[in-house]
């Protein structure tokens, strides 16, 4: 009986903080390790602890200048795949940089302006696939809902975009994770057995007092 109560209490009491789970190299401190870098019009550094996208004068064949990924190659093989965690509620990332400069080279009629995409794509439902896109000035930590993904095989693309906005830009990202809810389905206790709990603790206490 003391056990069972013991283990209901444990339960009870299990921590609602919240935590994180790797991304391998999220906050860019070994470099480019784990990451695929692709770089077609745009510039991709990574030093000092955060990874630089920037965009090259002029354009690129494609609005798809820069990209640096995980879990996939570029090719949509999603192999190997990233998992993300059963318990993962939010994919958080800082932008520390995110700066446009005059580009002569470029008309300037697009309707679009130079963009940085954070994405995660479902490896087998393109609809589950959750998207932020980043423009010049957008600074700070972003927090992006990803509970539609949990437990699925995905793959992480920081992709660049080069529009004919008349601008280069350079956007820098660090800290790319994943935010964990520790709760493990914690059962419910009415205050009158929690009061019950603690006066048999008080009990046993004296008793060994
Ligand atoms: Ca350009
Ligand atoms: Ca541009």
């Amino acid at each position: 009986m003391i056990k069972t109560l013991t283990a209901i209490a444990l339960t009870a009491s299990a921590s609602l903080g919240i935590g994180q789970a790797a991304i391998v190299n999220g906050d860019f401190s070994a470099g480019s390790t784990g990451f695929v870098t692709f770089e077609d019009g745009g510039t991709v550094s990574i030093s000092g602890g955060t990874a630089t996208l920037s965009t090259d004068a002029g354009l690129g064949a494609d609005v798809l200048v820069a990209s640096i990924s995980q879990g996939d190659d570029g090719s949509f093989t999603f192999d190997p795949g990233l998992l993300v965690p059963s318990n993962a509620v939010s994919l958080v990332f800082d932008i520390t940089q995110a700066v446009a400069d005059v580009d002569a080279l470029e008309d300037g009629t697009s309707f679009f302006g130079d963009s940085l995409q954070v994405l995660l794509a479902d490896s087998e439902d393109l609809l589950l696939d959750v998207a932020t896109f980043i423009e010049a000035g957008d600074v700070g930590s972003f927090t992006v809902d990803i509970s539609s993904l949990q437990g699925r095989t995905v793959a992480l693309f920081i992709d660049l975009f080069d529009e004919d906005d008349g601008f280069d830009t350079t956007f820098s990202i660090d800290n790319i994770a994943f935010v964990l809810d520790d709760v493990v389905n914690p059962i419910p206790l009415p205050g009158a057995f929690v009061f019950a709990l603690t006066g048999f603790g008080g009990l046993l206490l004296r008793k060994r007092g």
